[in-house]
């Protein structure tokens, strides 16, 4: 019953600033005080410290922004996610854009053999530098966790790869680049598109998804973006996609977790303060946190 809380102030895995500010704007919304509310123990560890931009920051051979700042932000994440593992608590990572969803599971993939991943994203964010549109790495962190693509971000953490693509669920998707729809098919990604959020309802969604990957793993890690919401519930976003999974769709799925007792890491990422309206999008995020870790009102 104890949990570590570990933020990671990185906006180098794409262009708008003020992503790294999450954090901050997450722990300001109450997330230790939630938190500690519901009953756990919390370990602050503090930020980890994220390196300058790189002055030459687009790599024409590899299509790549802030590669080695990026990799080397993400290996001193692993390092810590490790460790808390070890020490035997539940790490809660707060970003930070989703390029530290590579640190966070390759400081988590090691202590199972077959970890889980829900992708809570509008995005696939199974990029390459050869399929992306951007050369933004938070738009290539489960591409590069399934072994693909550039062997700096694959290999973060000494090993690679922290994940198969059976054991992925993609949740949210609403915007995908062409070479991510092809991996998604020659991999037999699960994904449950918006169209099926729609059709399925949340909770058919949830309880697909919880019933999949309780038969074929041993840990599952959360990753949500905040923009796999709808921008009007979550607008502090650098990458907003209308048509989103609405407030009360995830706070339902979150609690759906919660009472399956799959979840053992979790990250909430992108949150950008800058971009908020009076930070909405921190305040959800933690509310968010609250239900996954089982916040009940009765
Ligand atoms: C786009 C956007 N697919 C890219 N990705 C984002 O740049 O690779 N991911 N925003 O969260
Ligand atoms: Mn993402
Ligand atoms: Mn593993
Ligand atoms: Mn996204």
């Amino acid at each position: 019953n104890e949990i570590s809380i570990i933020g990671v102030p990185m906006d180098l895995g794409q262009t708008r600033r003020g992503v790294d500010m999450g954090p901050s704007a997450i722990r300001y919304a109450g997330v230790i005080e939630r938190i500690e509310g519901i009953g756990y123990t919390i370990y602050d560890e503090g930020d980890i410290e994220i390196g300058p931009a790189e002055r030459i920051h687009n790599d024409p051979e590899t299509n790549l922004k802030n590669l080695k700042a990026v990799a080397e932000g993400n290996e001193k994440l692993a390092g810590t996610v490790d460790r808390v593992i070890e020490e035997g608590r539940f790490p809660l990572v707060l970003g930070g854009d989703h390029s530290i969803a590579m640190g966070t599971l390759a400081g988590v993939s090691k202590h199972y053999d077959n970890l889980g991943v829900i992708w809570y994203d509008a995005h696939g964010d199974l990029n390459t530098g050869e399929t992306s549109p951007s050369g933004n790495i938070h738009g290539m962190p489960l591409a590069a966790s399934l072994g693909i693509g550039h062997p700096t971000l694959t290999n973060i953490g000494g090993y690679t790869p922290k994940v198969k693509p059976e054991n992925i669920v993609i949740i949210g998707a609403r915007s995908l680049d062409v070479g991510e729809r092809e991996l998604i098919k020659e991999r037999g990604i699960k994904v449950y598109t918006m169209h099926e959020v729609d059709r399925l309802g949340m909770t058919k969604v949830m309880e697909e998804a919880i019933t999949y990957l309780k038969g074929r793993t041993d840990g599952v890690h959360l990753s949500l973006d905040l923009d796999g919401l709808d921008p009007h519930d979550a607008p502090g976003v650098g990458t907003p996609v209308i048509g989103g999974i609405s407030y009360r769709e995830s706070h339902l799925a979150m609690e759906m977790l919660a009472e399956s007792g799959i979840i053992t890491s979790a990250e909430f990422v992108e949150v950008n303060p800058i971009l908020d309206e009076r930070n909405k999008t921190a305040t959800v995020a933690v509310a968010l946190m609250g239900s996954l870790l089982g916040e009940k009102l009765l």
